[in-house]
């Protein structure tokens, strides 16, 4: 092999994970040979993570999807045969438009998950302008993290967060319901370096995770229940007079009234609430008090609860008492997402999507396929997601997919439980085929994916499959037919003085930029969102979107629920895989065998009260239906809770249901999000 044959390309990572790493592909005769972090990128440091260490091996997979082809079986069975692009196209396109004819087009619902974060070919992607063009229902995407930030913009405002970056400052590091260590990686090392230099860290968590095996401190929390707790430490912390009245006076707005409502949980009642000792709760906020700067890091999954928007929002006030915005490694961060503002009305037009065209919910794919009238839907288009598999209420998901009537088309790397249910199963390319803009919810650096190498067999991107479909429909609507480059382009279409000098070619050149902001950036200076322009304790917005006036503690439905106790006595949990991201690798040899086999922990008392022993294979069941898994008999859990995780294959189990047969697809305070943590159930032994 020639070495002028061999180039280094520059990408991201397009996986649903606050570190979208920097990537380098090697190329060589046309073949991806290497795929490695790059190593001089300030936050993701040339490190990837055991999952996309076999990006390429998924790439190259024997099982990979490489043919558009049509179902030839019943739905859920799995048999197709191969068609052309021209015939699937064509099917396609006559389908919606007979659809849109007699139904209206509201009866058309696109699907779109997490499986790639792009701008352009992901999940606030340009496709989105094609649905809007002909009138589709909206597709409302709540499966992760829109309770927690529509309840922090009510306290700080959209893109107010502490630049994770900034973390090795901190003398106290609070992390709080987030497992970094498997869930994020790259944030290590900034605590590891606040640990050095003194720092004390905390993780607070249902579940004694990876992380919180290696901080200092665990505080086991009764799951959704951390807002009473957030209300406890301030408590602590204004009755040693450690708020800072300097910085409430200038920055913040209903601190008296706000005072009060602190009053209302000294740590006896906030023991009771969230199971934590009360001197634990003292002793925390006697900390909180007396460190300046702390920095919190909240996850995604602790609001995953029917509280959980009012969590983020009460937890995101705390920083607002202490003073910590203002210290260089304070403050507190649930996404950095917000931070980048760029123009996504420019990318996904809105504006072409008739007004008052409806709206369903991504949490409630089995109710919106199987009740929701008006017209009925009768079309579905996934892609990027796998709601069979993530999506809660699975048995309705199923239900609902099974539908005779409905039209499904399915547009995948692989075949999933979801695309088992396809009439026309599509072929999508992988990051390194095709192009892409990221940003980060978990740092502040704009990322380019240049295309690496052609495609497999007949695989498209996505971007492309919406120009030919858009054409195939005979749309007339200019903007469906834009580039890649002009996608991008729009999208950095603003006048935000943190994207100066943030260009589609500066990005090509770099593969990597920071958005144009102050280093280190401190949220207080770029300002604050809100209404008032300063930190809203006191928020009519929240009031008139009908919470709570201030921040406070909602109850979590089944968790704290105790009739339901008595029937389903556990809580379980169910967070993220280390060896998945959500169901994706979930089909990976290699990383199913580290993984293991679909697991439930449940702490020793918890067993022997069942007559189970470690090892044995257990029904965990509710009202909603159940899953088999292998029992872990462990103190990682306090009595009361079961863990398990999300993202296993049904059909890769023996059951062919996972976790989320159990999980209720109501949704949470803010924004109907997803509930999956506020679940209750039963263990018994296996039939
Ligand atoms: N390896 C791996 N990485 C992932 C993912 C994955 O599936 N696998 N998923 C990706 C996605 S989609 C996301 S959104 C992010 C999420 O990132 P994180 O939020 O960090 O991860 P989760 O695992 O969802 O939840 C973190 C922790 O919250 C805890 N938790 C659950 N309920 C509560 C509660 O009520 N209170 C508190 N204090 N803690 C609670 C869980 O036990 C869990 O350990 O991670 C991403 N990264
Ligand atoms: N029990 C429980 N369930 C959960 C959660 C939990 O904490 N507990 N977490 C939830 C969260 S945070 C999230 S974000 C959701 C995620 O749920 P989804 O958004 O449905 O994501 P995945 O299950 O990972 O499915 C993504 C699919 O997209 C495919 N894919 C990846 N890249 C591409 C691409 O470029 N093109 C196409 N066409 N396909 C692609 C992958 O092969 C994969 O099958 O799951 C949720 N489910
Ligand atoms: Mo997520």
């Amino acid at each position: 092999m020639s070495k002028e044959k061999t180039q280094i390309v520059r990408g991201a990572c397009p996986l649903d994970c606050p570190d979208t790493c920097s990537w380098e592909v090697t190329v060589e005769n046309g073949r991806a040979t290497d795929l490695r972090g790059t190593r001089d990128h300030p936050f993701t440091r040339g490190n990837l993570c055991v999952k996309v260490n076999r990006y390429l091996e998924q790439m190259a997979a024997p099982d990979r999807l490489l043919y558009p082809m049509r179902r030839a079986g019943a739905k859920g069975e799995g048999r197709f045969e191969r068609i052309t692009w021209d015939e699937a196209l064509t099917e396609i396109a006559e389908k919606l438009g007979a659809i849109s004819k007699t139904h209206g087009a509201e009866a058309i619902l696109p699907y779109y998950g997490t499986g790639t974060l792009g701008f352009i070919q992901g999940i606030e992607g340009g496709g989105q302008r094609f649905w809007n063009a002909i009138g589709a229902t909206r597709h409302l995407p709540n499966i992760c993290s829109i309770a927690g930030t529509l309840g922090a913009k009510f306290s700080v405002g959209t893109g107010f967060a502490m630049d994770p970056e900034t973390l090795p400052h901190a003398k106290l590091i609070i992390l709080w319901g987030t497992n970094p260590l498997s869930c994020g990686n790259h944030i290590w090392r900034f605590i590891t370096e606040a640990r050095r230099n003194g720092a004390h860290v905390i993780t607070i968590d249902p579940i004694r995770t990876r992380s919180a095996a290696q901080v200092d401190e665990h505080l086991p929390i009764l799951p959704g229940t951390d807002a009473a707790l957030a209300l406890g430490l301030l408590h602590v912390v204004v009755g040693q007079g450690a708020e800072d009245t300097a910085f409430l006076k200038q920055h913040t707005v209903g601190w008296e009234e706000f005072r009060q409502r602190i009053l209302d949980y000294p740590p006896s009642r906030v023991a009771e609430i969230t199971g934590i000792p009360e001197g634990r709760i003292v002793a925390l906020g006697e900390r909180l008090a007396s460190t300046r700067p702390t920095a919190i890091r909240l996850g995604i999954g602790m609001q995953r609860h029917s509280g959980g928007g009012t969590a983020v929002r009460t937890i995101m006030a705390i920083p607002g008492v202490t003073g910590d915005w203002q210290h260089l490694g304070g403050g507190a961060t649930y996404s950095t997402g917000g931070v980048f503002p760029g123009n996504t009305q420019a990318l996904v037009r809105p504006d072409l999507s008739p007004p008052g065209t409806r709206g369903l919910k991504m949490t409630q794919l089995g109710e919106s396929l199987l009740s929701v009238g008006d017209p009925p839907i009768q079309a579905l288009f996934v892609y990027a997601a796998n709601p069979v598999t993530s999506t809660p209420h699975q048995h309705k998901v199923r239900q609902g997919l099974a539908r005779d009537d409905l039209f499904t088309v399915v547009v995948e790397h692989f075949q999933t439980d979801t695309a088992d249910y396809a009439d026309i199963l599509l072929p999508s390319t992988m990051q390194p085929e095709h192009a892409d803009i990221h940003n980060a919810y978990g740092h502040l650096y704009l990322m380019w994916n240049e295309p690496a190498v052609a495609p497999p067999g007949e695989c498209l991107p996505h971007s492309e499959i919406f120009r030919r479909l858009a054409r195939t429909m005979g749309l007339n609507e200019p903007c469906l037919y834009d580039s890649d480059e002009e996608l991008a382009e729009a999208l950095l279409d603003s006048d935000d003085p943190a994207l100066e000098g943030v260009t589609l070619e500066a990005l090509k050149r770099e593969g990597w930029l920071r958005l144009n902001l102050a280093d280190p950036f401190m949220p207080l200076e770029r300002g604050l969102k809100t209404p008032s322009g300063k930190i809203e304790f006191l928020s009519h917005a929240a009031e008139q979107a009908g919470h709570d006036p201030l921040p406070t503690y909602v109850p979590p439905k089944e968790v704290a629920d105790p009739d339901l106790a008595k029937r389903y006595p556990l809580a379980l949990v169910s967070p993220g895989n280390h060896y998945f991201l959500n169901s994706s690798f979930a089909n990976n040899p290699t990383l199913r065998k580290q993984a293991g086999p679909i697991t439930v922990s449940l702490h020793p008392d918890d067993a022997s009260a069942r007559g189970l022993a470690d090892g044995n294979r257990v029904r965990v069941f509710n009202d909603r239906g159940g899953f088999d898994a292998e029992i872990h008999v462990s103190d990682i859990v306090q009595p009361g809770i079961a863990a398990s995780d999300k993202g296993h294959w049904p059909k890769l189990l023996e059951a062919e249901n996972n976790i989320n047969i159990t999980v209720d697809d109501r949704g949470s305070d803010m924004g109907g999000g997803a509930v999956y943590h506020d679940n209750r159930v039963e263990i018994e032994a296996a039939p």
